[in-house]
């Protein structure tokens, strides 16, 4: 248990610096997507109350014989539909589809948890629900939204719609094999391991979309301001 404490203190520590180094952006991101940058804040800040909650040990039930984060979902809950609505805001996506997204990341999340707290047959059958909700906000990801992204952003604008997209795909990947493999699924991985692999990838998911998109903003005023005095000068 102690050693689950200082993965927890790690993650509460990797989050207070993400979302003071993230704030601090705010003051330098360019006024018109101010509003939209807030959300790339938000997403580790509440980590922040979630880490501090399992700190003090609030919050972690008996899921049939085995330790269930609550607030752990609870923040996966809130943050990771903010993250694709993130994404279908920066692609201009429609109403529609960024409703469809989110809509089917909660879904994700809220199937996880069912089938982390059920046993059997039942918590497969959950999960494989909580996949294929997955799979569809993927699908939407490099479908839909992506194509919007083509039409509305600028060659910048897209790539760093594309970076930011790949980086959630791939890292999001491995929480449901962590599901799998740890207490919830085979019990390969003991709950040490599972929560330190989940408290890193915590950190960086969080963290790094946020920086990620901040450094992008940062380079393109930085572009955008060359341009603007080469033009001045000729
Ligand atoms: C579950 C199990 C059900 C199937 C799938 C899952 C995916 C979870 C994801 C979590 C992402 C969390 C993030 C947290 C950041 O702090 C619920 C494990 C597909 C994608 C990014």
């Amino acid at each position: 248990m102690t050693t689950i404490t200082t993965w927890f203190t790690l993650g509460l520590l990797g989050e207070l610096l993400g979302t003071a180094l993230l704030a601090y952006g705010y003051t330098l991101v360019p006024e018109r997507t101010r509003r939209r940058y807030l959300l790339l804040v938000a997403i580790p800040g509440i980590a922040i109350v979630a880490y501090l909650l399992l700190v003090l040990g609030v919050g972690a039930i008996d899921g049939g014989g085995h330790t269930v984060y609550v607030v752990r979902y609870v923040d996966w809950l809130l943050t990771t539909p903010i993250n694709v609505l993130y994404l279908g805001l920066l692609a201009h996506a429609n109403r529609e589809t960024i409703g469809k997204l989110v809509g089917l990341q909660a879904l994700t999340i809220v199937f996880g948890f069912a089938g982390a707290v059920a046993s059997g047959a039942l918590a497969y059958a959950l999960f494989v629900l909580g996949a294929v909700s997955f799979a569809g906000v993927v699908r939407l990801l490099y479908g839909d939204v992506g194509d919007a992204a083509v039409v509305a952003l600028s060659d910048v604008g897209a790539s760093l719609y594309r970076t930011l997209r790949n980086f959630v795909v791939v890292l999001w990947s491995v929480y449901p094999v962590v599901w799998l493999l740890g207490a919830s699924g085979v019990g390969l991985m003991d709950v040490e391991t599972a929560s330190l692999v989940i408290v890193y990838l915590d950190v960086v998911t969080k963290v790094g979309f946020g920086t990620i998109a901040l450094h992008a903003w940062l380079t393109m005023e930085t572009v955008t301001a060359t341009d603007r005095t080469a033009v001045t000068a000729d």
